[in-house]
């Protein structure tokens, strides 16, 4: 055997190898070999398939989070139409279920598989010749979305069917979900984010699907369960939908384990009580149980109405809802400052738990719902969220009851609320309000802000939990002897903050705007705020319509920012800031600069600054920063891994010049401005 083949013929065993331990892992919940042998062995095949391309495949178990993002999800026109279920609540339109499917069959005892239903979203999977070719979402049942980047990133999903001989055509249909412990995980990263939470896991499982960037969706521990089959060409299929179930486990695929065969109406019953006592113990949510008619040639007889098949029945379990009556409405502040209204409620039990505050989610759900204390509600419990109000029972609003009127002023603080762009009301009391101390120091010492190193999270929590400091300002006031008490300060580590908080006294405009921590106001806003008013006195004293002059700065974001300096608390912390010294050089505009009438393209990843900053900075010297290079260019300065631009600079004749030679401009600019 030549090198080449050995090479080849490893890598088809270490593919084999790693499909087979990652089904005896992810479907099958039953591991052969240790987390660190399969990684060891997958190490193995990037490494042959990244010194041998012509050996890297597809379905290679290295490929699941291959593709890039797209802008769009292209439409797909599923191979045979995806049906949907009827639903039944009760026992009785359960029999009724039952007792037509026997009087069209004309016989006595029809068996049906029952299986949990879960509460994710629908997918079919398009296998050709056993590799995973596409998947797409249910939409309307005919045509869905094409997802196959993000499908492809879920573990339990083969990328090849087990076995020797695959059909030639399979359409596999199946539910994707999140687990419960999945979900929980996925939201306290979103909330250590700043993200907003998911507010179940259906919700979050689409989300995790409906994005752009494969990336993203492998980082979400998303799951599959199969149960059906769409387009099937090969060999006759199968005759029951027991042995379907069977067929699709052993092609790998992975099929609820809950699953049973019963016997007629009763049969059906006695699983859905047993299915509901296990409900809360089960890993993922469900919300019932789907019956079919287990023989395909009955299926067949008994046909489909309307893409829903006459054949099966979802057997909903009742929501988690009580009614309970509302004694206050409480508005609570965030640590970034969103204000969330919260129901006070009678404690109930909903689906086992006491619930005693629903949340409202933003003023203008609590507007829509309008929920009035006095009210009696429908609370719901969807998993482990925070639970929330349904809705408002009409007939039983006592008379006398008054809608709720959102405050307009922190219920913390007494500083305005401001709405931004979406639904979220915002306390604009950032540099003074208790509830959002910790976040606003911290967003103050940052890097891109003041840049005080050394003041991190544990510091700041402690000095804010002892009282040694409650706004920015007090920073500045600060000596080593209120540090060293502290948990992890020694008397040198606190003498090096102290020194690092007093260097930051010589800062630029644009970081000091953006270290205020104003809503709506990241960097660039910051930016474009400096150079256009060039002084913070004449940018406090500007009104919504001179705010809005400003480039990028439209009307919410001029409001949010009226608002912070309307606010006479935080004049007074800024007025303190600079009491303590705190200073930056003047602003020049713009004019005439040393790059004035010169064409410039950025290209590439710069090291020492994002391409918007050195944009802006070019900006500042007179350039004008386009993004295409033409026979009009003057410059182009290239980072790293720049790309086609700069060989048609070269082309052109025209100079590219490195992040160092971007730093000899903007060195001359210094005096001027940051
Ligand atoms: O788990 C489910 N959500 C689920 C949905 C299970 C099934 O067996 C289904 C389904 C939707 C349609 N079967 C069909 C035919």
């Amino acid at each position: 055997m030549t090198q080449q083949d050995r090479a080849a013929a490893r890598a088809r065993e270490l593919r084999a190898l790693l499909d087979h331990h990652s089904h005896r892992y992810y479907v099958l919940d039953d591991p052969e070999i240790s987390d660190a042998e399969y990684d060891r062995l997958f190490a193995e095949l990037v490494a042959i398939e990244r010194e041998r391309p012509d050996l890297a495949r597809e379905d290679s178990p290295t490929q699941r989070v291959g593709a890039r993002p797209s802008a769009t999800f292209a439409p797909v026109v599923h191979g045979q139409a995806m049906l949907s279920l009827g639903n039944v609540f009760t026992d009785q339109e359960l029999a009724d279920f039952d007792r037509r499917v026997r009087e069209r069959l004309g016989h006595g005892n029809v068996s049906y598989v029952a299986e949990p239903k879960l509460d994710g979203l629908a997918v079919s999977l398009r296998y050709e010749d056993g590799v995973l070719v596409r998947a797409a979402t249910r939409g309307d049942g005919t045509t869905g979305e094409d997802v196959t980047s993000n499908v492809r990133t879920i573990r339990v999903c083969p990328l090849r069917l087990r076995g020797g001989a695959p059909p030639r055509i399979l359409e596999v249909r199946g539910e994707v979900y999140l687990p419960r412990d999945g979900f929980l995980r996925l939201n306290e990263s979103q909330i250590a984010q700043g993200a907003k939470p998911f507010a179940n896991p259906r919700n979050a499982a689409a989300g995790s699907l409906r994005q752009l960037d494969p990336a993203v969706t492998a980082k979400r521990p998303l799951r599959l369960f199969c149960y059906g089959i769409g387009e099937w060409v090969g060999a006759a299929g199968p005759s029951s939908q027991e042995a379907l179930l069977e067929l699709l486990a052993d092609l790998g695929l992975p099929v609820n384990p809950e699953r049973r065969m019963v016997a007629g109406y009763e049969g059906c019953l006695c699983y859905y009580e047993e299915l509901g006592r296990k409900r809360r113990d089960l890993p993922y949510e469900i919300d019932g149980v789907v019956y079919k008619v287990n023989e395909v040639a009955e299926q067949r007889l008994l046909g489909e109405l309307s893409r829903t098949p006459r054949w099966a029945v979802a057997h909903k379990f009742p929501a988690e809802e009580a009614v309970t009556e509302v004694v206050g409405i409480d508005v609570q502040v965030g640590r970034t400052g969103a204000l969330t209204p919260v129901a006070v409620l009678v404690p109930v039990a909903v689906g086992g738990v006491m619930v005693s505050h629903a949340t409202l989610h933003n003023p203008e759900e609590l507007e829509r719902k309008d929920v009035r204390v006095g009210d009696f509600v429908s609370v719901r419990r969807a998993g482990d969220v925070i639970p929330e109000i349904v809705s408002v029972l009409r007939e039983r609003r006592p008379s006398g009851t008054l809608a709720f009127t959102f405050p307009d002023h922190c219920p913390v603080c007494g500083s305005p609320v401001v709405r931004d762009e979406g639904v979220v009301a915002r306390c604009a009391g950032g540099l003074v309000c208790r509830a959002q101390r910790r976040q606003t120091i911290l967003h103050f010492a940052s890097r891109r802000a003041m840049d005080i190193e050394g003041l991190g999270d544990k510091l700041v929590e402690q000095l804010v939990e002892h009282r040694k400091i409650a706004t920015v300002a007090d920073l500045y006031r600060l000596a080593p002897g209120h540090l060293t008490g502290l948990e992890r300060m020694g008397e040198r580590s606190a003498g090096k903050v102290v020194d690092a908080i007093k260097a930051s006294r010589h800062t630029t405009l644009p970081r000091f705007l953006y270290a205020l921590g104003i809503p709506e106001v990241g960097e660039a806003t910051a930016i474009a705020l400096a150079r256009h008013f060039g002084d913070l006195d004449d940018l406090i004293a500007a009104d919504e319509g001179r705010l809005v002059e400003v480039p990028d700065v439209g009307p919410v974001v001029a409001h949010a920012i009226a608002t912070f300096f309307s606010e006479a608390h935080n004049r007074e912390v800024i007025a303190a800031l600079k009491a303590a010294g705190v200073s930056w050089p003047r602003l020049e505009r713009p004019v005439g600069g040393p790059l004035s009438g010169k064409t410039v393209v950025l290209t590439g990843t710069l090291d020492g600054m994002t391409r918007e900053q050195a944009r802006v900075a070019l900006e500042r010297l007179g350039a004008k920063v386009v993004s295409s290079v033409s026979a009009r260019t003057d410059y182009v300065v290239a980072g790293r891994d720049p790309g086609s631009k700069v060989k048609r600079a070269e082309e052109l004749g025209i100079p590219v010049m490195g992040e160092d030679g971007l730093r000899a401009w903007l060195g001359e600019d210094q005096s001027g401005s940051d």
